[in-house]
This record gives C-alpha cells, sequence and structure tokens, in this order.
C-alpha cells in the first residue's frame, strides 16, 4: 500500500506519513478533523490538514507541556488547560498527585469526541472526578476566572485561523490575571528554525507582563523541523532554580528530573530570540 498523508509544513517543506486508512472524517463547525492510521506511528490526529499528534510521539509533546511546569510549583492543585482536545495534556496532569482538579476548555466537541473513540491511548478517563470539561471559548474562559488557576496549559493549534487569539498580549494578560498568585502557564509556541520572529514577539510579550518569562526545547519529530519551543510567563517560581532531586520521578518517556533542567539550556540561536 503507497498511500501517503502530506502536510505543507510551510511554503517550502512538507512532511509525509505513509498511511493504511482513514479512521474518521468530519467537518466541525470548527475545523477539518481527521484520524488517519500510519504506518511509522499509528494513529494520527489531522486538524485542517496539520499534524497536531501521533500515538507514536505524542509523549514528548504532553510530557513536556505538563511536567515542566507542574514541578516547578509547590503544589499545583488547580490546572486549566486550553485546547488539547486530544487530551494528552489532561491524562499527564492528572498524574501529578498534587493536583486537585483539572478544567479542560476546548472549544471543538468534534475533537473530544474523535479523541474519545478514535485515540483511547492518548486521551484521558472522562469520567475522572477530578476533570471538569468545559466546551467553549477558553479566552472567554479566562477572561471570566480570575485569580483561579495555579497553572494554565494553552495546547493550541498553529497561530493561524481559529488560534490566533491565543497568542496575543490581551489574551496573556488574562491568564497572567487568571493565576493565583504563585502561578505560571506554558504555552506551545512553534519552531526555532522557522518562526523566529514569531517567537519572539511571545517571549517580548510574555516576558512584559509576567515577572518572568523562559524558553524551553522538546523534540516532536512530526512538527516542522522537530525541535519545538515552549514558552513559559511565571509570577514567582523559577523553573531553572527547581531541585532535581525534589521532583517526584513518574514513569515518563521523555521528560525526566534530569530533562527538567537539560530542557532549559538554549543553543545561541535559540536563545538569542530572548533579546
Ligand atoms: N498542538 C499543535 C502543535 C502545532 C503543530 N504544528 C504543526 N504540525 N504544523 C498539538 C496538540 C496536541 N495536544
Amino acid at each position: 500500500m503507497n498511500v501517503w498523508f502530506t502536510e505543507y509544513q510551510n511554503n517550502d517543506l512538507i512532511i509525509g506519513c505513509r498511511m493504511s486508512q482513514v479512521l474518521h472524517h468530519e467537518k466541525t463547525p470548527f475545523q477539518d478533523v481527521m484520524v488517519v492510521d500510519t504506518f511509522l506511528l499509528g494513529k494520527m490526529l489531522l486538524l485542517d490538514d496539520v499534524i497536531q499528534t501521533s500515538v507514536g510521539d505524542e509523549f514528548v509533546y504532553h510530557e513536556m507541556i505538563t511536567h515542566v511546569g507542574l514541578n516547578t510549583l509547590p503544589n499545583p492543585r488547580r490546572v486549566l488547560v486550553v485546547g488539547g482536545g486530544d487530551g494528552g495534556a489532561v491524562r499527564e496532569v492528572l498524574r501529578n498527585k498534587s493536583v486537585e482538579k483539572v478544567t479542560h476548555c476546548e472549544i471543538d466537541r468534534g475533537v473530544i469526541e474523535a479523541a474519545q473513540k478514535f485515540l483511547p491511548e492518548i486521551t484521558y478517563d472522562i469520567n475522572d472526578p477530578r476533570v471538569e470539561l468545559i466546551i467553549g471559548d477558553g479566552i472567554k474562559h479566562v477572561m471570566e476566572n480570575k485569580n483561579t488557576y495555579d497553572m494554565i496549559i494553552i495546547d493550541s493549534t498553529d497561530p493561524i485561523g481559529p488560534a490566533v487569539g491565543l497568542f496575543s498580549a490581551e489574551f496573556y494578560q488574562s491568564v497572567h490575571d487568571a493565576l493565583t498568585e504563585d502561578g505560571l502557564f506554558v504555552a506551545q509556541t512553534e519552531s526555532p528554525f522557522f518562526d523566529r520572529d514569531f517567537i519572539k514577539r511571545i517571549y517580548k510579550d510574555v516576558d512584559s507582563i509576567f515577572p518572568m518569562a523562559r524558553i524551553y526545547l522538546g523534540n516532536v519529530p512530526t512538527y516542522p523541523g522537530g525541535l519545538w519551543t515552549f514558552t513559559m510567563g511565571t509570577k514567582k517560581h523559577d523553573p531553572i532554580k527547581v531541585d532535581a532531586s525534589k521532583i517526584t520521578a513518574l514513569d515518563t518517556k521523555f521528560y525526566s528530573p534530569e530533562v527538567h533542567g537539560a530542557a532549559f539550556v538554549l543553543p545561541p540561536f535559540v536563545k538569542a530570540l530572548m533579546k
């Protein structure tokens, strides 16, 4: 079988995966939702033809968008995940023992349903009493809940179309205000190879709104360029000062107490984005 899915990662770069079948395809009011099965990485979620996650490599992204921030806080009790309809980020947050409640705010019910049905390996147990699922606009939810969350995770799609508002300075200000006094947020912020001006702008905005802004890295093989940035805005706790020996090690595959610190060691061309 020689059928390939192609993502146009930008005008000059494509990624292709040999696939065996389309498991699900639906046009929701928000986007085109598709789950395909690939030979190399297993089932894969595509939103508007852009790879979001796959069973084979999702652990990198979902562990890194959650545990780095969770382990920076001494006692993260309430966590908000904006987006991330595949459920991988919520699943990881639920593994942290101090977390009492995770609010999951996803705008597209179609993605939640597709994940429940086709991606049980990635998503969380919808009946977990610690989870509150809200199908709605994350921007609105953040604006309406001041001083509520210890950590906010922004697990969005690329900064085009519906996700644009999740990367604005106004939104980061509302995220700041929705956090408790020593809270922090983490957002996925694209490729340091291909999105440099974008990352510079995000870093500058976050740094002007929060007492501290940090960029860290992970490696997601299916995303453009592989090397991927996460940006953190934090009110009090510095992720770089975390004592690795105090982190409760979970059975994670990419994140570890050592990787926690290593993720903030940036190659000069990435460090330059913070100037
Ligand atoms: N969020 C999407 C990250 C951006 C991927 N970009 C791309 N492939 N062009 C991932 C959602 C996983 N919960």
